[in-house]
């Protein structure tokens, strides 16, 4: 069963077909043009188009599966696919989720109990309080002195950008944490928080990890996903450059190893942040990524197989020394949106080309005629070029957003164009605040 919609349903759709597994396609009913539903064996409506009445519907999505005969659900990315509740009600239907346990996704949720596996694993970590900080004022401000303004207070049950708080001087400490921790409660009824040395400009780079549950693990390198807009990643690569083999291979060893430490199952991504030579890990993504493509045109590994085959029981047909790490890969994320002002852009698509050629792949359901619905995310499509190296890489890239024509509703392509063509993005090696201050700025 394929949990989910848009170019990811698709994309799981494209490697069940390829294995000769059949899929449940389930939808919402603003969803029933989706292209993937056209190559399921069996399509189901699940509800109502708010995500909150389908894609996200628990009990509706469990019956589905009830109803048909599923043995599996992968559950892509968003909408439940790091919901440990869900992951434990799939396996208590009886059915296989396409992921870690239950108590895995619980354990990397909590961005406080995923930080200790980490340091117990020998993952590094950003300098911060050990845990939990107390309502001991005075505790917290000689923790922060300690650690050295300025700081970042975050919720434990926050990431990927939401409940944190950049604290620089002694007189704010005390308000911020209060704030954040009222923030937190009303967001995720959770107000526990930690406190980290606050990195002024990091790139974020995150490893591809593999692991079959039964004591292999392998990584995948890395991808640099520092071309970001306020936490929306617009331009990801791999391998990130200037990071010397030795280095790939050390901190990709250790995810590895942490991997078999936590008794992880599936796909993985370690976030961390990259400063001055340095890995600090911040998060774990317990599902597959957005931006997995760039990782399996620079390996050959085909990610969503390898999720299915760990899923099935078996055990990872590759060794760290067979996985090869060739050229370089560019991943554009195609949206839908006014690009002056980033508000989405939902239609009907009136004119469609898709671009092609060597080393180009669009990963996307679109199709002339297509309507993009106002109620999802406003991704549309992906567009991954690969190079023997970088520069390679970036003009495959050019041509093909050239070639792509999009007609009906107002995508975000002129904005990739331009930071393509912007000389510190063709530099390489830029900070996560890059994009918006030298790049968006409008200077
Ligand atoms: C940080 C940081 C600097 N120092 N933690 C933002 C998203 C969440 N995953 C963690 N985030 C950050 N944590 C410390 N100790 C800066 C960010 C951050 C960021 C991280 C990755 C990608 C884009 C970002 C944009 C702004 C801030």
């Amino acid at each position: 069963m394929i949990a989910n919609r848009g170019e990811i349903a698709l994309r799981i759709q494209r490697a069940c077909s390829e294995q000769g597994i059949e899929t449940v396609a389930i939808h919402s009913n603003a969803d029933s043009q989706q292209l993937h539903l056209k190559y399921a064996t069996q399509t189901l409506c699940i509800g109502k188009a708010p995500a909150l009445n389908s894609y996200l519907n628990t009990t509706a999505i469990i019956s589905a599966a009830s109803l048909s005969n599923t043995d599996a659900i992968h559950p892509g990315y968003g909408f439940l696919s790091e919901n440990a509740d869900f992951a434990e009600q799939v396996e208590n239907s009886g059915f296989v989720f396409i992921g870690p346990t239950a108590a895995v996704i619980r354990l990397m949720g909590d961005k406080i109990s995923a930080i200790a596996a980490m340091k117990r694993a020998g993952v590094p970590t950003v300098p911060g309080s050990d845990g939990s900080l107390t309502d001991d004022n005075q505790r917290s401000k000689r923790l922060a002195e300690q650690i050295g303004y300025p700081v970042i207070i975050k919720a434990t049950a926050g990431g990927g950008g939401r409940g944190m708080r950049v604290v620089n001087c002694d007189s704010e400490l005390i308000q911020a944490i209060e704030v954040t921790r009222a923030e937190a409660l009303a967001a995720f009824a959770n107000g526990d928080l930690y406190m980290e040395k606050y990195l002024t400009t990091p790139r974020h780079i995150e490893i591809q990890v593999l692991s079959d549950g039964q004591g292999n693990a392998v990584h995948l390198g890395e991808r640099d996903c520092s071309m970001q807009r306020k936490h929306q990643k617009m331009i990801e690569e791999a391998p990130a450059i200037g990071i010397d083999d030795d280095t790939r291979h050390a901190i990709g060893e250790i995810c590895a190893k942490a991997c078999i430490e936590i008794g992880y199952r599936g796909a993985g991504t370690f976030e961390f942040l990259y400063e001055a030579n340095r890995f600090y890990f911040i998060e774990m993504n317990t599902r597959v990524q957005v931006e997995h493509p760039i990782t399996e045109m620079i390996t050959g590994i085909d990610i969503i197989k390898a999720q299915l085959d760990i899923a099935s029981g078996k055990p990872l047909r590759f060794n760290q020394k067979d996985i090869p790490l060739n050229g370089h890969a560019i991943e554009c994320r195609i949206n839908a949106e006014d690009p002056d002002n980033f508000t989405p852009s939902p239609g009907t698509i009136s004119q469609f080309r898709a671009p092609g050629g060597a080393g180009v792949r669009w990963d996307s359901h679109l199709y002339q005629g297509y309507t993009v619905p106002h109620y999802y995310d406003s991704m549309i499509g992906k567009l991954i070029t690969w190079g023997e190296d970088r520069p390679t890489a970036i003009a495959r890239m050019k041509t093909a957003l050239l070639e792509l024509k999009i007609e009906g509703v107002k995508t975000n392509i002129p904005l990739l164009e331009k930071i393509l063509a912007d000389e510190g993005y063709r530099e390489g090696g830029q900070s996560i605040h890059y994009l918006e201050k030298q790049v968006l700025s409008g200077k």
